[in-house]
């Protein structure tokens, strides 16, 4: 079954240069892009997106890191791409996710862990229409 979902290459990415990496594996694995922006988020977006964040201790450093710079958001679409996308992305920790993962390969961090997909087709609307109206 197709799906769309909202994917975000976080600034962390975008300043170290991974952009076209995580692009070439999300291409490779015969995801395909639908729309693409490179935009810097600020303060509203990041507490709409990050909704059921916005109470936990780590939500004012993410957000920090968040609104750090650009970032690219992206609405990608393929067979099962929500569960396809979150395998691929890897463990939240970069220094837990599995090797062969994006985090697990190119990150050592908790926080700067390089990609967002939204977890579920209820996210995947809600944050679409957040990104893309
Ligand atoms: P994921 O991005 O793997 O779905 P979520 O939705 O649990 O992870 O967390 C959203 C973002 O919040 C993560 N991408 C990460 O940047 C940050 N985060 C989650 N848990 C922590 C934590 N314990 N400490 C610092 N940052 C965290």
């Amino acid at each position: 079954m197709s799906q769309r979902t909202l994917v975000l290459i976080k600034p962390d990415a975008v300043r170290r240069g991974l952009v076209g990496e995580i692009l070439a594996r999300l291409e490779r694995k015969g995801l395909r892009i639908e729309e693409m922006r490179l935009r810097t988020m600020d303060a509203d977006l990041a507490d709409a997106h990050y909704a059921d964040h916005v109470e936990k201790p780590f939500y004012p450093p993410l957000k920090e890191f968040m609104l750090s710079g650009p970032l690219v958001s992206l609405i990608v679409s393929g067979d099962e791409s929500i569960p396809v996308i979150r395998a691929l992305a890897g463990a939240t920790d970069g220094r837990a996710a599995a090797p062969g993962t994006i985090r697990g390969d190119l990150s050592l961090s908790n926080r700067e862990n390089l990609i967002h997909a939204s977890d579920s087709e209820e996210s995947a609307e809600r944050e679409i229409k957040l990104w893309f109206g």
